[in-house]
């Protein structure tokens, strides 16, 4: 029998696409069938997930896959989708975005100090969390009406299968799961007011998440049974799968809307010093922590491109190589970032708040986010290397920035460590790769990283320079 196919579902926060994959001894391949934007919709209410599209786009992807022996979803972390008691969705879903959660970190602080929160899960603040969004629908007629809480790769299973799940990796992306029993932090919920039987019982990567419905294997012309398997559903904790380290002492960052930047542990840092430092504790396969910081990544260009119109990113990146290293950053860690609009402009501010010259042109711009993302990144490595007291020799980079390799050269020089650029798709292989495992396929996460490091593409980056026009920028940063 020849390799089997596994179809991966991987959602972005700008496009879904569906891959197809195939796993043997010496194999591993992947081939996108379809991809389809993933379009935010700005409504009279806030900003909402167009999620019917989405699964309009699954569905394309899944029929243009052809015959395959599983199916798995991935996407972006927190967000949710509600359900009566009828199973019927209610509402669009909120994007992660909006900006309902202003000002409510306060008020849950209020009832669980911020750090007893982070002792209890080890989830860094961000406005975003789960737990944030559940206490700004606090009194909202949806969730008094909702049954059922699924994440959104769970309820794109749910549509595919007509099973309810959540998966460990991206429940733990909520606040409300303890990193060292990997189950529900009851206290946390209780003391909140958080009802956690919204929540559908937990699965495991790897476990097997139902099968597609009759109506889904008629649309998409597949003949069943069709298995779909739980993978590591935050997309997050399928890229550090597919991070082809060989060693232990490595960090990757995980590059493309966000950049999340860390290590791989086995144990959480729940110290008061790292909630200090925004580091957080999500789980990942096999019984692993991530522990990483979130970093605005190449959200902040992609926002800059929509304001200019949509310049071709390789266009972009030509212009760049003309405008001056390192004269102007900004924070790229810094969550004023975080909504949408008027990136250009924010930017500019944020380096006139700062004292530095002004970036004016696209060139300069580009290059302010460039440098920026490369301090960001630099910062998180040495930040992660002292909290967690673990060495890093080595910086394996996965993602869609590893297109960019004046981002993986920048990231090299400010680290004064290699970089590894690995694969670009990197959800779609941890994802398939998880895939194979369940069916027999594939080994641990070593004999994993060994095979995608076999055979996947990798770029080296040396370390250049000697670090004088970093320390500066740095400094102009840490001006009041
Ligand atoms: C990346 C990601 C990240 C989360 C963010 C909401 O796609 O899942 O890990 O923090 O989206």
């Amino acid at each position: 029998a020849g390799p089997q196919a596994y179809a991966a579902v991987d959602l972005g926060a700008a496009s879904g696409r569906v891959m197809v994959g195939r796993v043997g001894p010496d194999l591993l391949e992947l081939s996108e069938v379809h991809r389809f934007p993933n379009r935010p919709v700005r409504l009279p209410e806030g900003l909402r997930w167009d999620v019917l599209a989405l699964y309009g786009g699954v569905l394309d992807g899944l029929r243009a896959a052809g015959p395959v022996d599983s199916v798995g979803v991935d996407g972006w972390a927190v967000d949710y989708g509600l359900l009566d008691a009828d199973g019927a969705l209610l509402g669009n879903p909120v994007h992660y975005r909006d900006s309902r959660t202003e000002g409510v970190a306060e008020k849950v602080w209020a009832a669980v100090p911020a750090e007893e929160l982070y002792a209890a899960t080890g989830i860094q603040y961000a406005p975003f969390n789960t737990l944030y969004q559940l206490a700004a629908a606090r009194s909202t007629v949806r969730l008094a009406q909702a049954e059922r809480l699924l994440l959104i790769p769970d309820l794109l299973a749910y549509w595919l299968t007509g099973e309810h799940g959540t998966e460990l990796t991206n429940a733990s992306t909520t606040q409300l799961i303890d990193p060292r029993t990997r189950t529900w932090s009851y206290d946390i919920a209780e003391r909140l007011g958080v009802d956690l039987a919204l929540f559908a019982p937990l699965r495991r990567p790897g476990d097997p998440a139902g099968l597609l419905r009759a109506e889904v294997l008629q649309e998409t012309g597949l003949t069943g049974p069709v298995p779909v398997t739980a993978v590591g559903s935050h997309d997050t904790a399928s890229a550090v799968a597919a991070v082809p380290a060989t060693g232990a002492r490595f960090a990757y960052i995980c590059t493309g809307t966000w950049s999340l930047a860390g290590l791989e542990l086995t144990a959480p840092v729940l110290t008061e010093e790292s909630r200090a430092a925004n580091f957080t504790n999500e789980l990942g396969l096999d019984g692993t922590v991530r522990y990483l910081r979130n970093i605005m990544g190449l959200w902040l260009l992609q926002e800059c491109q929509r304001a200019w119109g949509e310049p071709d990113l390789g266009l972009l990146l030509r212009e760049v190589a003309a405008a001056c290293a390192l004269r102007s950053v900004v924070d790229a860690g810094d969550t004023a970032f975080l909504a949408p609009g008027r990136m250009p402009e924010r930017i500019a501010e944020a380096c006139r708040m700062s004292g530095q010259p002004v970036p004016v042109t696209r060139a300069e711009v580009t290059r302010c986010v460039l440098d920026s993302l490369a301090l960001a990144h630099r910062r998180a490595v040495a930040d992660t290397r002292r909290l967690a007291d673990h060495p890093v020799d080595v910086v394996y980079l996965v993602g869609g920035g590893t297109r960019d390799a004046l981002l993986c050269q920048l990231t090299a020089d400010a680290c004064g460590l290699p970089v590894v650029a690995g694969a670009t798709e990197a959800a779609a292989l941890g994802h398939v790769l998880v895939q194979a495992r369940a069916r027999g396929r594939a080994g641990d996460l070593p004999a994993m990283r060994a095979l995608l490091a076999r055979t996947q593409p990798l770029t080296r980056y040396a370390p250049r320079g000697d670090g004088a026009r970093r320390r500066a920028a740095e400094a102009r940063l840490a001006r009041p």
